[in-house]
This record gives C-alpha cells, sequence and structure tokens, in this order.
C-alpha cells in the first residue's frame, strides 16, 4: 500500500475534508462512490481556498503586479493575462496533485479502518482495494484534468515556498533528538532564495528558517568566513529561538517540541499571545478545521462541551448565535477567553466552568447542536492500532457522552481520532440510523475525525443540512 506524505507548509498547511455516509444498513463497499466523493471534495477545497491561493502565489512571483499593470499598454496587459492563466493552470495542477495523493491516503486510511470486514491476509486486502479501486490514481478523475506540467514535476511543495525545510534541520538546530520529526515526508528542497513574507506568522517562520539556512552550510562557510564567528551567532539564534518555546517542551524529552513547530497552523493568530497549557498544545483542533467544524455547525445555539483553550469555541463564534463553553479546568478557561480576546470573540461565548456530565445532567438550556471533542488520553492514543472510543475516551466513552448530550439536542458532532474504531463510531447513530463521517487532513496528513449525528447536521440525502 502506497501511502504518500506531502506537504504546503507547516505554517499554513492545505485542508482537506472527505466524508462520507454510514450507517448500520449501508453496505458502503458496494456503494461507495469514491468520484463523487472525490469530485465533492475537490471543488469544495477550490472553492474555499482556491482563489486565496492563486493570488498568494502570483504576488510572491511578481510582487511588483499591482503597481506595473496599471502603466501598461492592452497587448502588455493581454500577455500578463496570458501569464495568469498560465499561473492558474499550473498551480491548480500542482494543488490537484497534492489533494491526490491526500485522497489515496483517505482511501487507504478508510479501507484500513473496516479491517474487520475486509479480508485481511495480504492477498485478500489487496484484491479488496483494486475492486474498491483503491489504486487507480485518482489523477484519472474524469472531473479535472492537471496540465501536462504535472508529468514532469520535480517540485515536492505546492506553494513553491521555501519556508519548508526538514522539521529535522530544526530540531538539529535546536539541538534536539529528531526521531520524532515527520515521518516519509520525501522533499527535495528548492534552490530559490526566500522571498520575504507578508503575515507576521510566516516571517516569524522565515527567521527559524533563515537559522536554518545558516546551519545548512556551516561547515563551508565556516572556512570561507571565519567559522567562529559564525557559529557564535548561530548559536545566539538558537537560543533565541529556545526561549520563545515553552519550558516544559524543551524538558520534556523533546517530545512536544513538534507542536510548537505547528503553532501557526494552531492559531494563525500564535505571535499575538495566544495562551495554551500543556494538554492543550497537544489537543486544540487546528485551525483551519475549527473553522469548517464551526462552518458546518452553524445554528443559534451551541454547547461545546470540552473547551480546553478555546480552538473550537471561538470559531463557533463567528457561526453561532449564542456559544456556550465549558471545561472542568478554569485555568483553561481563563486562556480561552483570553485566546478568545486576540480573535475579538471573547463577548460572544459564555465561558462555563463545570464538569460537562453534571452540566448536562441538569442543564435546562437546550442548545441546537452540542459538539464533543473530550480527552484522549494524550498523544500516547497513537499507540493503540485502533482507538477503542469506549474505552479509552476521557471522561466515559463515547456512547455515555452521546446519551448525555442527546437530552440537550438531537444534533451531536464528535471530534475523534484519527485511528477511532469506526464500527464503534457508527454504531453511535443509533439503529437504523445514519452518521457522516468527515476525515479530515492537512496535506497529506489525516489528523483527526470528525463525527455528524442527526438529521440537522448531515449533509447528504437523509440528512436537511445544506452547507453554508
Ligand atoms: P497528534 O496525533 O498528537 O498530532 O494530534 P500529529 O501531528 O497528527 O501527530 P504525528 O505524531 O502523527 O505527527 C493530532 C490532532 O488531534 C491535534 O492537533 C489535536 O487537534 C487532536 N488531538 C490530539 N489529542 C491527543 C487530543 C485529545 O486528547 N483531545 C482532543 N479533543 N483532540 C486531540
Ligand atoms: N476542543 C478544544 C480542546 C479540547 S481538549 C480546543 O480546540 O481547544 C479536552 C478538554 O476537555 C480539556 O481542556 C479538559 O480540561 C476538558 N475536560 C476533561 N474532562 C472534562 C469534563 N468532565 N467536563 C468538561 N471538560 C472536561
Amino acid at each position: 500500500m502506497n501511502t504518500h506524505y506531502l506537504t504546503t507548509s507547516r505554517t499554513n498547511p492545505q485542508f482537506y475534508i472527505f466524508s462520507q455516509l454510514f450507517g448500520d444498513d449501508l453496505d458502503w463497499i458496494s456503494q461507495c462512490d469514491w468520484e463523487g466523493i472525490q469530485n465533492v471534495a475537490w471543488q469544495e477545497f477550490w472553492q474555499r481556498e482556491g482563489h486565496e491561493l492563486l493570488e498568494q502565489k502570483w504576488h510572491k512571483r511578481f510582487p511588483e503586479y499591482k503597481d506595473l499593470i496599471e502603466a501598461l499598454t492592452p497587448e502588455e496587459q493581454a500577455l500578463w493575462r496570458e501569464l495568469w492563466e498560465k499561473h492558474a493552470s499550473d498551480s491548480s495542477a500542482k494543488f490537484w496533485h497534492i489533494f491526490s495523493c491526500a485522497f489515496e491516503n483517505y482511501q487507504n486510511e478508510l479501507a484500513r479502518s473496516f479491517g474487520f470486514q475486509l479480508n485481511t491476509t495480504p492477498d485478500g486486502v489487496e484484491q479488496n482495494l483494486q475492486t474498491l479501486s483503491l489504486n487507480n490514481n485518482p489523477k484519472n478523475s474524469k472531473q479535472r484534468k492537471p496540465s501536462e506540467s504535472e508529468e514532469d514535476e520535480s517540485y515536492l511543495t505546492a506553494n513553491d515556498d521555501p519556508d519548508d525545510l526538514d522539521e529535522e534541520q530544526q530540531l538539529l538546530l535546536l539541538g534536539l533528538p529528531t526521531s520524532f520529526a515527520s515521518k516519509g515526508v520525501h522533499k527535495k528542497r528548492k534552490q530559490r532564495k526566500p522571498v520575504s513574507e507578508s503575515s507576521s506568522s510566516d516571517s516569524e517562520d522565515s527567521d527559524d528558517l533563515s537559522i536554518m539556512e545558516d546551519n545548512d552550510n556551516s561547515a563551508l562557510r565556516g572556512v570561507l568566513n571565519g567559522g567562529v564567528k559564525k557559529n557564535k551567532r548561530r548559536q545566539r539564534q538558537a537560543n533565541k529561538l529556545r526561549a520563545r518555546m515553552p519550558e516544559f517542551m524543551l524538558e520534556e524529552n523533546s517530545r512536544m517540541v513538534k507542536y510548537w513547530f505547528k503553532r501557526f497552523s494552531l492559531f494563525s493568530r500564535f505571535d499575538q499571545g495566544i495562551r495554551l497549557d500543556r494538554e492543550s498544545w497537544f489537543s486544540v483542533t487546528p485551525e483551519k478545521i475549527a473553522k469548517q467544524t464551526a462552518r458546518r455547525l452553524a445554528c443559534d445555539i451551541i454547547v461545546d462541551a470540552f473547551c480546553g483553550c478555546g480552538g473550537n469555541a471561538i470559531q463557533f463564534a463567528n457561526t453561532c448565535g449564542r456559544v456556550i463553553a465549558i471545561d472542568i479546568d478554569a485555568e483553561k478557561l481563563a486562556m480561552a477567553k483570553h485566546n478568545a480576546g486576540i480573535y475579538g470573540v471573547a463577548h460572544k461565548i459564555e465561558f462555563v466552568h463545570a464538569d460537562f456530565l453534571q452540566f448536562a445532567a441538569s442543564t435546562r438550556i437546550r442548545p441546537n447542536v452540542v459538539f464533543l471533542s473530550p480527552p484522549w488520553g494524550g498523544p500516547d492514543y497513537q499507540k493503540q492500532s485502533v482507538f477503542d472510543i469506549e474505552q479509552s475516551l476521557l471522561p466515559v466513552g463515547a456512547s455515555h457522552l452521546m446519551q448525555l448530550s442527546r437530552r440537550l439536542a438531537d444534533d451531536v458532532a464528535f471530534f475523534l481520532p484519527r485511528n477511532a474504531n469506526m464500527s464503534q463510531v457508527i454504531a453511535l447513530s443509533g439503529a437504523g440510523q445514519q452518521c457522516e463521517v468527515e476525515h479530515n487532513y492537512l496535506d497529506t496528513r489525516m489528523v483527526a475525525l470528525t463525527a455528524y449525528y442527526g438529521s440537522g447536521i448531515i449533509k447528504g440525502p437523509l440528512g436537511e443540512h445544506q452547507p453554508n
């Protein structure tokens, strides 16, 4: 089985969603419309992000364009238009390529999560995958053909960004072990020189990166330029970088450092003073995923039952009339309030310090939707090949949480580990009911899944929900 890991940029990975309905009456293997799922996912992605991506890349290539265009003759303008069209078609082909790899990973991961239902002998799995056309190259889809430029690609990043150096190099710079750097990210470094970035998050990243660039050629430069000075400078810069990281990350045998490198993917406004405690560093929902969940769950009143430091609640505040954000930990709630202030939405959220189990059993509030993102037992959730959502979620199993939530609302959404036992996820729908499972990818890596229950929020034939 061929799993692809391609990446755009750690600070701004692309977000892909693949979603499918499941129910106990549905034989998903025979009914699965892979091409349909792929096409919908691509169209949604391109509608959501395509225009901005094209604009950003264009601006990077031709920063002088805006000033120039006014003064050009009509003939020159026509040439620029042609260039833009080529840019649009080449860029979309590159994004399509990464998207296709994510989709192929989705097919494989979904098949694996239904392992019990597939023939598990190696030959059988291969055969099953072929039956499911899992090995079809998604590039064959009729919907959209990539341009020829895709054929001879030497690129491995979609943005042509220089800000995508190996995580390993960052760790080496910090003098940390590299064993947990992204697995299987096969990348070729672009030779191009960095172009300065506009957003503060990116510029912060390029700081880190210029240090690393230095590190790269240190031996050679040491000879040419007087290595001692350079080494000192690099050391100073590494110290500066280290000083910005939370203490515990450096103390804990470096297991947590990977979350630091994702900080802008967790909160685009991270550098405006976002606060997170240890648990929240590994639990917070990355912003692009939280935004998508908020779009899907737009309603009058939503309960965010496990608010943490506010990753989801902040986004709900932008799409829902009233957000009731609950957490058992008062310190996290205070951080959530502070973080919501950074996004200008603190006043739209009611922060409730409570145990959700007690809250659900006693409240008279009747929200339209309950959103559940409970603790999964820390990053070790990955150690289970199939994560048991009845035994391993905290504070109680998934069915219990569902039962309590259904006291409050018919529509419930669950943020769950990517290795969650799919049979259990589907069983939560209840007899004769369906659920919609959304697999969330940042670039080609699955981050987690979101399961939707209740006809008000499920998309598709049985659900009433129409995407906003
Ligand atoms: P991860 O698996 O720790 O990170 O969490 P990653 O980068 O996928 O790990 P890698 O080793 O494969 O590189 C992925 C995402 O899951 C996090 O960003 C959180 O959004 C979410 N998440 C992780 N944990 C441990 C929890 C949790 O306990 N509760 C909730 N609600 N979300 C979690
Ligand atoms: N979705 C959040 C992260 C949630 S992490 C975000 O994006 O920021 C899970 C949270 O559940 C933790 O903050 C933890 O304090 C909280 N929690 C654990 N048990 C709880 C309970 N019984 N009631 C309410 N919150 C609880």
